[in-house]
């Protein structure tokens, strides 16, 4: 059986291939070329393909973790990411005024393109708890459920792995 895989989801510079790399280390795979689009956002770097690593979890179990590009060209391997993934971290700052939108707009796209996914909301950068409070009540009132929405530093590996643990919960057996 093939083992779960696992996709990060989230705008330009929210972090995604930092959490892959503080979650599989050395191993990790990426696919960052210089950044030709800083209007978007200034950072040095950005992914033009699909970052991977593996993280074996305390159970021993090994999840396949793939980084998907965030500029907004990349649509199409985004689909092709969600084609094989059981699961999907969509990164998001809440202090964005556009959060709500694209956190509900990824969740719409990983029931089209992969419905028996599990979701898990990562709030990628400081936040109040008010202001986590009323994102995480828009989002489930705009969602028509419950999601589960946690704040994570993508830097920490630990908080990381428990965002896993979390979604790993979730996966279909
Ligand atoms: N100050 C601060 N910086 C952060 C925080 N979280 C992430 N970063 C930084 O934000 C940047 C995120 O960049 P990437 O990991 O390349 O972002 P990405 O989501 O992979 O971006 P694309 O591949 O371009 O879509 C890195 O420089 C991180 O160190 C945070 O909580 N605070
Ligand atoms: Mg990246």
């Amino acid at each position: 059986m093939s083992p779960p895989r696992i996709v990060l989801f989230g705008p330009m510079g929210i972090g995604k291939t930092t959490a892959l790399r503080a979650l599989c280390g050395a191993g990790s795979v990426d696919c960052d070329v210089p950044n030709l689009d800083r209007l978007s956002h200034d950072k040095a770097t950005t992914t033009v393909g699909a970052d991977f690593g593996i993280v074996r979890m305390e159970d021993g179990e090994e999840l396949h973790i793939y980084g998907s590009p965030g500029q907004d060209r990349f649509g199409f391997l985004r689909q092709w990411l969600l084609s094989f993934a059981v699961g999907a971290l969509i990164l998001v700052d809440a202090n964005d005024a556009g959060a709500l939108d694209l956190a509900q707009q990824t969740l719409n796209e990983v029931q089209r393109h992969a419905p028996d996914a599990a979701s898990v909301v990562l709030v990628a950068r400081p936040a109040t708890a008010p202001v986590l409070d009323r994102f995480s009540q828009a989002l489930a009132e705009r969602a028509g459920r419950a999601v589960p929405v946690m704040p994570v530093d993508v830097r920490e590996r630990e908080q990381l792995l428990d965002a896993l643990e979390l979604l790993a919960a979730l996966l279909p057996e």
